[in-house]
């Protein structure tokens, strides 16, 4: 039976993370178990009193939440028939999407939850560090250079790829175009090397959607462009080159902001409104593909939660000049005040192993998420869907329908494959460790053909406990 509620709590969620970490099968999961909640199946609340949810509404576009720049719906239905029907995982996304609904639980005697979700293309996270808090787009332009050609330098991988395109910016004969394209064809060969830090992030994902395919850096630095348009591109440029070549600033500082305005401006406003953050941290992607990966999380982590952070009014000046106008009251700033940092995927391993990624988490943004008072923190290795499952426990063996097989060719969704997993060490190896010293297998989801009976779930219903305090 429902008591009357008095007033409607709102909870605006965005959630963060390079691509391919789950982003959109975390909220497809986590709207499916709100929306057909199961007590048994997703806990909600405290231990003592769990709740169950009633009176779900989607709220769909109405004037009240509807965002400037009309941000698109988050596809539920759509990611949901993908797994049922298909037994397949959603599509990529490809632009900042949100989802609103409101229900009554039965642990709140006199609230409603009105719970807002935004969804964005991990792309263009790595582009956050544009907004910088300066007013004028020179200095803007400048300040972003110098930190992202500073990360660039001296990265012990990526420094190399980025060493030829360094000496011709300093090149007082150089010609913009060169420079440009040395600067694509390095940033083609970190991403064949798996590294997710790659800005402008329309190199990776352009303005229709269409994300980078292919291993030949060349013809990817010929094709894929940087910046709002082919004919719209910008690079970062060191300080000694901006004065050597000034009408490429001049160039570029029209470009940078045009770019910062259309494509990253939305996507750090929706998140300056939201209460809680979660920001994904694969680790059992990072533990796959090695180090370099392990440097461009932890550097992404810090410059998002810099670019973020709840303190900084500079960029709230600038955010008020453009949107204030725009935004309906209950649009305007709001503070952040939790952030979740998620481990996904974790049915892939053995559920002894589970402490053990949530640690190797806590170890990697320890530093970062330090510097960041007045918020609170939490550390949560989820499995938003399972897709694998252990078999015989205390053997790392696992069971689930592999994507590939032991050759690496594709398979469709079928017969489920054994397959063991190397344990997750304690802390991250000191000494580093190669792409492959850490396998764990991509895997079909696990579904059922009933339409109102969400996936099984391991640590979904703690996180978002944790995120509708
Ligand atoms: N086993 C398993 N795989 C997952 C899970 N969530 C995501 N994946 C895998 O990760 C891929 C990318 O997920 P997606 O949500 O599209 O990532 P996004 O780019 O961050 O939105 C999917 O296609 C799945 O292969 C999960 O909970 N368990
Ligand atoms: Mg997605």
């Amino acid at each position: 039976m429902s008591t009357f509620r008095w007033k409607t709590v709102e909870r605006r969620i965005g959630i963060i993370g390079p691509r391919w970490c789950g982003k959109t099968v975390l909220l497809t999961s986590l709207i499916n178990h709100l929306k057909f909640h199961d007590p048994l199946r997703f806990k909600l609340g405290a231990a003592n009193k769990y709740g169950e949810v009633s009176h779900y509404k989607e709220i769909t576009d109405t004037p009240d939440v509807r965002k400037p720049g009309s941000l698109s719906w988050f596809d539920y239905e759509g990611y949901r028939n993908q797994f049922v029907q298909n037994g397949k995982w959603p599509a990529a996304t490809k632009d900042i999407s949100q989802y609103v609904c409101e229900f009554e639980r039965s642990d709140w005697t006199f609230n409603r939850l009105r719970l807002h979700l935004f969804d964005l293309p991990g792309e263009r996270v790595n582009d956050i560090p544009m907004i910088t808090g300066e007013k004028d787009a020179k200095t803007a332009y400048a300040a972003w250079s110098d930190r992202t050609c500073r990360r660039l330098e001296k990265d012990l991988t990526t420094g190399e790829y980025f060493q030829p395109f360094f000496e011709l910016a300093r090149r007082a004969d150089a010609s913009v175009a060169d420079v440009v394209h040395r600067y694509k064809v390095a940033l083609a060969k970190s991403r064949l090397a798996y590294r997710p830090y790659i800005t402008p992030s329309t190199f990776l994902l352009d303005r229709d959607g269409q994300r980078i395919k292919g291993t030949d850096s060349e013809i990817l630095a010929k094709t894929r462009y940087c910046g709002l348009s082919p004919e719209e591109e910008f690079v970062p440029l060191p300080a000694d080159s901006r004065t050597t070549h000034p009408e490429w600033v001049e160039a570029f500082v029209g470009r940078f902001a045009k770019y910062q305005e259309e494509v990253i401006l939305p996507v750090v406003s929706s998140l300056k409104t939201c209460h809680a953050l979660v920001i994904m941290v694969d680790v059992l992607a990072i533990l796959g593909h090695g180090p370099g990966m392990y440097n461009d999380y932890r550097q992404l982590v810090g410059d998002l939660l810099a670019a973020l952070d709840p303190k900084d009014t500079t960029l709230d000046l600038v955010l008020r000049n453009v949107y204030e106008t725009l935004l309906p009251v209950n649009w305007r700033r709001s503070w952040i005040s939790r952030i979740a940092f998620v481990a996904p995927k974790t049915d892939r391993i053995p559920f002894e192993d589970r402490a053990r990624v949530r640690s190797l988490m806590e170890q990697l943004v320890r530093h970062e998420a330090k510097n960041c008072r007045g918020i609170t923190m939490g550390y949560f290795p989820v499995a938003a869907v399972l897709g694998a499952r252990e078999n015989q426990q205390g053997r790392r063996e696992m069971l689930g329908s592999t994507l590939y097989d032991a050759d690496g060719t594709p398979l469709t969704p079928g017969a489920e494959r054994k397959f063991s997993v190397p344990p997750v060490p304690d802390v991250w190896p000191e000494q580093g460790w190669k792409p492959g010293d850490f396998i764990f297998p991509d895997v079909y989801p696990r579904v059922s053909p009933l339409s109102n009976c969400p996936t099984e779930q391991v640590g979904l219903d703690e996180l978002f406990n944790f995120l509708s305090w």
